[in-house]
């Protein structure tokens, strides 16, 4: 017999107040910052009221079982399990009226973000893409806003403008955004996005922001692939509850922030977080080496006929193009202080655990806004080094092949930029290619040499593909 998952029924910690509010509810926050929380807050001072994105399905799950879930824990030998208790509220993210009411508090001391890449809605220069459909017409809402109206904005960055909007009215004073997506700089990607949509909307409102939040930045690290029914199963038989909603993870985690938090913070460090003045190549060394050889194995080990992550590192091909590129990534980093072999050695490992089921084509999502910080910034760096860049040049090469598979079997391309990929796309093959790498750099649109060079890779890329040997 299983019992129910929820506070009466599990002998949890009262529920702590409210001090932290996330944004992007799924179960990479689950894994990371919510389980940080858990450790570093024994005492149950540090709330978390989490909001879904596009979806409620997550929030209506969670709040079914008062916040809690189970965390598997999943090394190549077993499982553990643990029931975290850190989230206290699970919301729909268009609820922006209660995210209005949390932000307004003086107790609520953070916000965090999980809201992907693509979310920020920045151009390939760094700035606020203020033409985008979706931002344009939040920016409409926000101005009934400002003149008093309570109309709900719609994308993430709009939604917290919404909030912070009601706490400049509020006089509850400086509050943190952290900003836990896969970018560089993300706390001034952050920044961009929220003070660029804000100071769109009523320069007032910008100043305000502008001295009132502070932009955090942090490199965040732990593999969750998307849980299955198979989990649940297990669960069930292993703790005696009925959790519908348990999250998968690996062992390993990682949290290096940088920046000022006004209004305090849970003591992170207690659970392993660093807090570092210069974040710049913790970041490159995490989205370079981790994130870089996950998007080259999406792409190239489909291509090859591969799943998922462990079945492509162990595809000698595969993995000897992860280790050429690895080799790119590293001779752009700072030698000291990095410690890259062994944290090389130890991606080796993480990725081969097999036990972790991380599929390809969850990665090979949202190419254009991931391969700007994976692939570009190598092969930008290696080419002004008057080096290759080869193999950051074949990276890109496998998501061109992979979107023209896609486009080819008329296969949705799940990727924000989707319309003008496809556009580029229908310009046919060879033509398309100029187009396709102007949209991960509107430099390149007059760089012939990349092109070529792209060009070249998708000639060897199409020679290791099986099929069409
Ligand atoms: C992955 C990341 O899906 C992806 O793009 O590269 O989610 C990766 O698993 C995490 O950043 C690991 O910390």
């Amino acid at each position: 017999m299983t019992a129910p998952l929820n506070r009466s029924t599990f002998p949890a910690r009262p529920a702590a107040p409210v001090r932290i509010v996330h944004l992007g509810l799924g179960a990479f926050h689950r894994a990371h910052q919510a389980w940080f929380t858990q450790q570093a807050d024994p005492a149950g001072e540090w709330g978390i009221a989490s909001f879904t994105g596009r979806r409620p399905d997550a929030a209506i799950a969670l709040a079914a079982q008062d916040g809690l879930y189970t965390l598997i824990e999943r090394s190549g030998d077993g499982d553990s399990f643990e029931v975290i208790q850190s989230i206290v509220e699970a919301n729909d993210g268009a609820d922006v009226a209660r995210l209005c009411e949390l932000l307004v508090a003086g107790s609520t001391a953070i916000v965090t973000l999980t809201i992907t890449e693509a979310a920020y809605r920045l151009a390939a220069d760094g700035t606020l893409d203020a033409a985008h459909p979706d931002v344009a017409s939040d920016i409409e809402l926000l101005r009934g806003v400002v003149a008093g109206g309570n109309a709900p904005a719609t994308t993430p960055i709009g939604r917290l403008v919404q909030g912070l909007e009601a706490r400049s009215r509020s006089g509850a004073g400086p509050i943190a955004v952290v900003s836990c997506d896969n970018l560089a700089s993300n706390g001034e990607a952050a920044r961009a996005a929220v003070l660029g949509l804000a100071s769109i909307v009523d320069a007032a409102l910008g100043a305000w922001i502008d001295a009132n939040v502070s932009f955090v930045s942090s490199s965040i690290d732990r593999i969750t692939p998307r849980t299955t029914e198979a989990e649940v199963d297990l669960v069930a038989g292993a703790t005696g509850f009925a959790d519908a909603s348990p999250v998968v993870t690996e062992p390993f985690r990682d949290w290096i922030l940088s920046g000022a938090f006004p209004a305090g913070r849970p003591a992170w460090e207690a659970a392993g977080a660093v807090l570092v003045e210069e974040i710049e190549p913790f970041e490159n060394r995490k989205l370079w080496l981790l994130n870089g050889a996950h998007s080259l194995m999406a792409y190239a080990g489909q291509l090859r006929g591969h799943t998922t992550v462990a079945q492509a590192l162990a595809d000698p091909v595969c993995a000897g193009w992860v280790e050429e590129f690895w080799d790119e990534a590293e001779a752009n980093l700072p030698a000291k202080g990095l410690n890259i072999p062994a944290y090389r050695a130890a991606l080796l490992e993480r990725f081969a655990n097999a036990r972790i089921s991380h599929h390809l084509a969850q990665i090979a999502m949202d190419g254009s806004a991931k391969l700007r910080m994976r692939a570009v910034p190598v092969l930008k760096a290696e080419r002004a080094q008057g080096r290759s860049g080869d193999a950051a040049a074949r990276m890109i090469a496998a998501w061109v092949a992979f979107l023209r598979t896609a486009h080819t079997e008329h296969a949705e391309i799940k990727d924000p930029a989707a319309a003008q990929l496809s556009t580029a796309l229908e310009l046919g093959l060879g033509e398309d290619l100029a187009a396709l790498l102007t949209l991960l750099e509107p430099a390149w649109a007059q760089d012939g040499d990349v092109a070529a060079q792209v060009a070249a890779q998708l000639d060897l890329l199409a020679a290791a593909v099986p099929s069409r040997a």
